[in-house]
This record gives C-alpha cells, structure tokens and sequence, in this order.
C-alpha cells in the first residue's frame, strides 16, 4: 500500500470510529508503541497491585502480551462530562465495568463490523486491564495524535481536557501514527489538578530520568506517586454499596473512583 493510501485508510478509520460514537479517535503504530514511555517504564518498576491491575496466574502485572500479527493501534475516546458523573461509576455486573466502558465497547463493536465487511483487515479488540491483554492507552492517545500527558498524569485533550476513557483495538494493518499535536496546557498552568489531590500524589519526586533512562516520566517531571493514588482508591472501594442494575433483577457493587485531580482541570470545561 502507498504512504498515500495508508493515510486515507486511516482517515476512513477515524471516521467510521466518530460515526459510531467515539468522541476522538487515532492511530498508533505498534512499533512506536512497544518504545513509548509507559511501555518501556513498566518493564523497569516493581510489580504493582491496584485496582487497576488483577491477578491472573502466570502472568506479571503490568506485562504486556504483543499478539504477532498486530501492527498498528486504533484509540478512541469516549466524553465523560461534569453532567455524567455515572459514566465513570463502576458496578460489578455491568458489561465493561462502567456505563462509559460500555459506550467504548459498543463503539468498537460497530467498527469491528465495518473493519470485517467492508474492508476485512483483522483486528483484536483489547480488555482494560493489561493483565487481560490490554495495552498501555494513555501512550497510544499520545501517539495517535488525542492530546498530550498533563501535570495530573493523564491524557488531558484540546476538546474535553482529561474528561475522557480510552479503549484500544489492534490492526492487521501496518498504518502510521496520526500524530503528536504540540498541544501543552500545563506550561503555563497554576496546577490545579496537583493541588487537589486528598493523598498529595504529586508531591515528592519519585522517578529520575538517569535512573529510569527516559524523560517522558508519571506526572511529567516523575512526580505521581501510584501508591499514594491507589490509597485512595482503596478508599473509595471501602465506601462502595450495593445498588440495582438498570435492565436486571439483580444489584451489583458501586464504586466512585477517585477523579479529583481530572474534575480540577479547567481545560475543556465548556461542554
Ligand atoms: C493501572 C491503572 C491505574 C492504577 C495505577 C495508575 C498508574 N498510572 O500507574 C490506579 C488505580 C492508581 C489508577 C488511577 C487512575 N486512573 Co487509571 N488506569 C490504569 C490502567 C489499567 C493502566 C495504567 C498504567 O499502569 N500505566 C503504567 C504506568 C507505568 O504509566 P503511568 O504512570 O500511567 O505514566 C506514564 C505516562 O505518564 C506516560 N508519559 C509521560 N510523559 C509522556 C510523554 C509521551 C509523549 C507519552 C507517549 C507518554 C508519556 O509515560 C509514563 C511513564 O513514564 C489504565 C488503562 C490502560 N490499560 O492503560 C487506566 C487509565 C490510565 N486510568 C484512567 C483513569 C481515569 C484513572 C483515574 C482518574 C481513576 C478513575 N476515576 O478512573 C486515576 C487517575 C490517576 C492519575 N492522576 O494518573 C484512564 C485515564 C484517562 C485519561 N484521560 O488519561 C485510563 C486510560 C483508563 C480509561 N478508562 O480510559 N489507574
Ligand atoms: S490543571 Fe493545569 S497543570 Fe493540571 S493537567 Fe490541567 S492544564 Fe495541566
Ligand atoms: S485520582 Fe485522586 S488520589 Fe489519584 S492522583 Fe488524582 S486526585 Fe490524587
């Protein structure tokens, strides 16, 4: 395929993701993903248990599994406003953990079909957890052009700021990245978002670029400390209860995860 097709496959990609739902959608190649920071970074860092790792046996938490036949990475990126606190809540029982999981599941379904029908390229839908298959999303958004990693850590965008989920999907396909974007709110930023966290996440330094040979660190300057933020986690699973499910007779475990340093980002506030 030449330069020119593979970029206007991928922008018939990203447009068929936006039609079905998705709030942003990109492209990461696999290549550029295997180097980028949380993929290189995690190879080096203890095991960690949290609530967003799980035990599976005979596997390290935090290893990725790269399928062979996978070349490149569509992201996408579903909105989870003020207005819809609910997106985010998770309730063991629900399809995908949240119903924000759910819209992102149910995009990559239509997209799924389109990929087999219309243009049968092969292609893995990716779990959230990478102890379950998932890779790294944070890195792909980046790389596929979504926004850039803010002072709070996460992926913060032009349009929504960090009020977004991410899920991935692998490609048979060898596309190119669609692109870093040069978007940087945080350079010139009070740093609400730090200042707000209960556990002081960001208020020691933790990762050095000469210990960890990279610069891209957690929190940017190696600042976010995961131990302190899945404290609170563990909080918040503690004041879980029990609610019914929408559509069922039965009731599932509700809890509210913590998303103070992202609700204190004035970026894409508007909507
Ligand atoms: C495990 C996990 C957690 C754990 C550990 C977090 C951690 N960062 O270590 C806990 C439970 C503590 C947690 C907390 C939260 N999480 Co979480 N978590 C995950 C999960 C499953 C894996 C993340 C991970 O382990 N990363 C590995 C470590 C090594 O990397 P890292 O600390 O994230 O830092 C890397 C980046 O900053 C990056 N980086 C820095 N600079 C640069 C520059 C460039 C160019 C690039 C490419 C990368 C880059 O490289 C770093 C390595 O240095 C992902 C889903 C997934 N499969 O990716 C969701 C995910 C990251 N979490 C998410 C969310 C929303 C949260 C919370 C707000 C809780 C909530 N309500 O859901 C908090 C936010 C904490 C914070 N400020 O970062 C979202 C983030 C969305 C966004 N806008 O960024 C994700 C993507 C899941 C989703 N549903 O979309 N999480
Ligand atoms: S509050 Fe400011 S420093 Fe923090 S992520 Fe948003 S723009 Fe960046
Ligand atoms: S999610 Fe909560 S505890 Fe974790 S870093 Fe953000 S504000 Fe702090």
């Amino acid at each position: 395929m030449t330069p020119n097709n593979k970029d206007a496959l991928s922008l018939q990609i990203i447009n068929k993701a936006l039609e079905s739902g998705a709030s942003l959608a990109g492209i990461a190649n696999i290549a550029e993903l295997k180097n980028s920071p949380s993929h290189i970074l995690s190879e080096k860092v203890p095991e960690f248990l949290s609530a967003g790792t799980k035990q599976v046996d005979g596997r390290k938490k935090d290893e990725i599994s790269w399928p062979d036949t996978a070349k490149s990475a569509v992201v996408i990126a579903v909105e989870h406003p003020l207005g819809a606190p609910d997106m985010d809540w998770w309730l063991k029982g629900l399809k995908g953990g949240t119903k924000g999981n759910a819209k992102l599941i149910a995009v990559f379904s239509k997209l799924a079909d389109w990929l087999e029908k219309e243009k049968q390229i092969p292609y893995i839908k990716l779990a959230y957890h990478v102890e379950h298959g998932a890779v790294f999303m944070k890195d792909t958004a980046v790389l596929g052009g979504l926004g850039c990693i803010g002072k709070n850590n996460m992926l913060v965008t032009p349009q929504f700021g960090p009020n977004i989920r991410l899920r991935i999907m692998l490609l048979d396909e060898d596309l190119p990245s669609t692109g870093f974007t040069g978007f940087d709110p945080c350079s010139d930023c009070k740093e609400y978002c730090r200042k707000a966290c209960p556990q002081k996440a960001f208020d020691k330094k933790i990762y050095s670029a000469e210990e960890y040979g990279l610069n891209e660190l957690p929190g940017r300057e190696g600042v976010y400390s995961r131990i302190k933020c899945s404290a609170q986690m563990k909080k918040n699973e503690e004041r879980s209860r029990d609610v019914d499910i929408e559509g069922s007779d039965q009731k599932g475990r509700q809890v509210k995860y913590c998303r103070i340093c992202e609700l204190a980002c004035p970026v894409g506030k508007s909507s």
